[in-house]
């Protein structure tokens, strides 16, 4: 599948700059087994890479312009380097410069490139192909001007673009793009940045994305809200358990004490959160001792706070899950990512699985007049330079 992708954008380079490319970078998109929205929380998160990815074509254009071509868009765009970058009114266009950005605010030195990138990742499904975007073009960058940047500040200073666009999201996304291993889940200490890989063994199970097909435009909004929610929860926190510095330090009981000095609904999303960096320890326990059953559970555990408490589902995705719950060959199933819109993440009994998908996608299109997209995605590298084999 990304045989075909790396060709046809190696074509289109050629095609539109009569050269051959300097450099080919790909960068996956991520799926997260569990721990949602507790990575700007300092909990701990389980994404992996996966074998959706973005590929880019790049060489110098050995001026200050850079041009950059979305060969699946149909668009393009230029920037001029020697002057001050600007938010554009065209959202992919700043993720691409929010990269540069980045490069200029961290005084490195660079100038113009040709690039032409495209994608299998399905945009608005939760699968960040934002953070690809980012991850990516920061590494085509950083591999042909020779610069000096860490995998860590690799995730970092995409993140920081991506903040630049507006979204005040965690480390998660960029850190799974750019640390993935094939066949591995990271866990990850938001806190920290420390790491471990961790087999994704899912036994006698099947992990399939149901993508809802729906994204809310409430999304970025909700999101900067709960983490403004959650801050307002921690300084409480902070306040009457002076030894507690973060969520992960405070335990259920702790919170509990605290109902009547918080506001009920963020006493609600925090409640959650600690929840959740419990959950992740235990989800990470049951996948290294093969209890994927427990896993499973686990998942439904998550989406039940997700929806109920956090507040970041839909209809849509609650009624997945719902389908989820009532299906003996379905063991767990969860939104994934952001939430309002996008996929739920759901474990199958193998040899089940062409039965509950047409089941899932027969009733989904009866119930919403929408239909239900189905991705098997296996875990992958994070982002690397191709190199063409002889
Ligand atoms: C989005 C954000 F980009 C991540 O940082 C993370 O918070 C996630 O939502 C929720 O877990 O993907």
């Amino acid at each position: 599948m990304n045989d075909s992708l790396i060709q046809k954008t190696t074509t289109f380079f050629q095609d539109t700059f009569g050269s051959t490319p300097e450099k080919i970078v790909l960068s996956p998109g991520r799926i997260n087994i569990i721990g949602e929205h507790v990575d700007y929380n300092d909990g701990y998160v389980l994404p992996a890479a996966i074998d959706k990815i973005i590929c880019f074509a790049f060489e110098k254009s050995n001026t200050t312009i850079s041009r950059i071509v979305a060969i699946d868009l149909n668009q393009e765009f230029e920037i001029d380097l020697s002057k001050d970058i600007q938010l554009s009114s065209t959202v992919w266009n700043n993720y691409i410069l929010g990269v540069l950005k980045q490069l200029q605010d961290n005084g490195f030195d660079f100038s113009g490139v040709n690039c032409v990138f495209s994608s299998n990742i399905p945009v608005g499904s939760g699968l960040s192909s934002s953070a690809a975007l980012e991850c990516g073009f920061l590494f085509g960058m950083q591999s042909l001007f020779g610069l000096d940047i860490s995998q860590q500040n690799r995730a970092l200073m995409s993140q920081k673009a991506e903040h630049w666009v507006g979204i005040n999201c965690g480390i998660m996304d960029q850190f799974a793009s750019v640390h993935g291993l094939e066949n591995m889940v990271i866990k990850l200490d938001c806190n920290t940045l420390e790491f471990e890989y961790h087999n994704a063994d899912f036994k006698d199970y099947a992990l399939v994305l149901f993508d809802s097909n729906v994204k809310h435009s409430l999304f970025t909004s909700a999101y900067n809200k709960r983490r403004e929610e959650c801050e307002e929860g921690l300084a409480i926190i902070k306040a009457n358990f002076p030894e507690v510095k973060s969520f992960r330090n405070c335990t259920e009981a702790q919170l509990l004490t605290l109902k009547d000095k918080m506001d009920a609904v963020v006493f609600t999303r925090v409640h959650y959160v600690v929840k959740e960096i419990a959950r992740v320890s235990k989800a990470c326990e049951a996948l290294d001792a093969g209890n994927i059953e427990l896993l499973g559970q686990l998942l439904f555990e998550t989406h039940d706070g997700l929806s109920r408490e956090y507040e970041v589902s839909c209809p849509e995705l609650d009624y997945l899950v719902e389908l989820a719950l009532a299906d003996d060959a379905v063991i767990g199933s969860r939104l994934m990512g952001g939430g309002f819109g996008g996929c739920t993440i759901t474990l199958i009994k193998k040899g089940k699985e062409e039965a509950v998908k047409q089941k899932f996608a027969q009733l989904y299109q009866e119930k919403w007049n929408i239909e239900l997209k189905i991705y098997d995605v296996k875990i992958g590298n994070g982002t690397s330079l191709y190199e063409p084999v002889g």
